[in-house]
């Protein structure tokens, strides 16, 4: 079949048909021998009528390293510099790829097809003749030397386990896939502490299968008495906290420990720390942090994208890009309460089966709120949410 044009139908980009959900891209994409083609026919069998008329057709062009007959080879996304993604093979080799185009235009409802985590599937693409994979950006900064890396294209993204997500521009961005625990990273001054993003963040994890962790940095520039109230409405809640310092070393061995073994996503708001605390935990790493010249200028990310870092001690952490805020991605407003484990004993009490501890009457929700059941922080990120979730 080499050569042969393709003809696949697929959805229009945007909100044109409901984004399905999930992020199977490989269920929809099948293998890479034309499997696209038969799932997206049966893809089609399902859909309303309705549906199939507004689906445009996709003619694949002759793709130079489809039908080579070369092995694909497994690997794991490193990072993702705009079109480029580096991928470190089973075998360790780093390769640096572009992403098959049908496989992004499959992606409809995402901003990228592939994120930093993914386990892919590459085909290497032949280094003869110094010809680029096509999309490829020229290196960043004109006297950057030519990578040596061998070049490659993403075939293929297996199914994801466990990822931060969040929404950008009414498209699903994956922050990182296939991580176990998120480390929701905070500090109590500079930047000051914004409890509703943690409260997104809680959210976020259990939308994505992770299991949270607080972790309340810079404690050498923090009262611990002022610090109790907050730890403690966590601990309630079941979400472990640790106090760290990545200036004076305190709590970073508990925080390494936790690490160790697992797959584990570092996020928050620019500037609490998230850079400093890896370098803490894993000696010779040297990530770039925000210097103190810097420390004043506001809006400056230090961190300008996900990387993925291995750990001596075994597990791999990612460090990420400082987030302002935190929209949650297709989230239904009736399963914000779902997010709020401690309503759930009065969800039940409630007036209306259906109501939504907004503006209802008898709501034992509020009720709670209002006897002190039910932390008032709390239920102001919920409405917060709610809000956000029926926009
Ligand atoms: N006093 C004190 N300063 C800290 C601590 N941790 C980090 N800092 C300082 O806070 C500033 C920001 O640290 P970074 O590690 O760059 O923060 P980040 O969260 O990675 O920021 P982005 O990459 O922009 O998201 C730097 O000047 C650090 O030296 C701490 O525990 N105590
Ligand atoms: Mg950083
Ligand atoms: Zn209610």
């Amino acid at each position: 079949m080499s050569g042969k044009k393709k003809k696949v139908r697929v959805d229009f980009k945007k909100n044109r048909a409901k984004p399905p959900r999930g992020n199977d891209l490989t269920r929809a994409f099948g293998d890479d021998t034309g499997g696209a083609v038969e799932d997206a026919a049966t893809g089609e069998r399902v859909r309303a009528k309705g549906d199939l008329s507004r689906r445009r057709t996709v003619v694949e062009p002759g793709d130079p390293a489809e039908g080579d007959a070369g092995p694909l080879v497994r690997g794991r996304v490193l990072r993702v510099h705009g079109l480029a993604s580096v991928v470190e093979a089973d075998d360790g080799t780093v390769y640096r790829c572009a992403v098959r185009r049908l496989l992004k235009t499959l992606a409809t409802d995402e901003r990228n097809a592939v994120a930093t985590g993914d386990v892919v599937w590459l085909r290497p693409v032949p280094a003869s003749g110094g010809r680029q994979p096509p999309d490829t950006p020229p290196h960043q900064g004109a006297d950057a030397p030519r990578s040596p890396d061998p070049e490659g294209l993403i075939t293929r993204v297996e199914p994801r386990h466990g990822v931060l997500t969040r929404e950008s521009r009414r498209r699903e961005h994956v922050l990182v896939a296939n991580v176990d625990q998120l480390v929701i990273v905070i500090s109590l001054v500079e930047p000051d502490l914004k409890p509703h993003l943690i409260d997104r963040y809680l959210a976020a994890a259990q939308q994505g299968g992770l299991n949270p962790i607080l972790c309340l940095n810079k404690a050498d520039l923090a009262d611990p008495v002022a610090l109790q109230p907050l730890v403690g409405a966590y601990s309630q809640l079941g979400i472990p906290a640790v106090l760290t310092s990545a200036r004076t070393g305190v709590g970073v061995g508990r925080l390494r420990e936790l690490l160790r073994g697992r797959a584990t996503v570092f996020s928050g708001q620019s500037g609490v720390g998230k850079s400093s605390l890896l370098n803490a935990i894993e000696p010779g790493l040297a990530l770039a942090v925000k210097s103190v010249s810097e420390v004043n200028q506001k809006g400056r990310h230090t961190t300008t994208y996900a990387q993925l870092i291995k750990l001596a001690s075994g597990g791999w952490v990612v460090d990420t890009p400082g987030v302002r805020q935190l929209a949650l991605w297709d989230t239904q407003p009736g399963e914000v309460e779902g997010f709020f484990g401690e309503f759930r004993p009065f969800v039940p009490l409630c007036g209306f089966p259906d109501c939504t501890h907004t503006h209802e009457g008898g709501c034992a929700v509020k009720d709670a709120v209002a006897r002190r059941r039910v932390s008032a922080r709390r239920y102001h990120s919920y409405l917060g949410i709610i809000r956000g979730a029926a926009e």
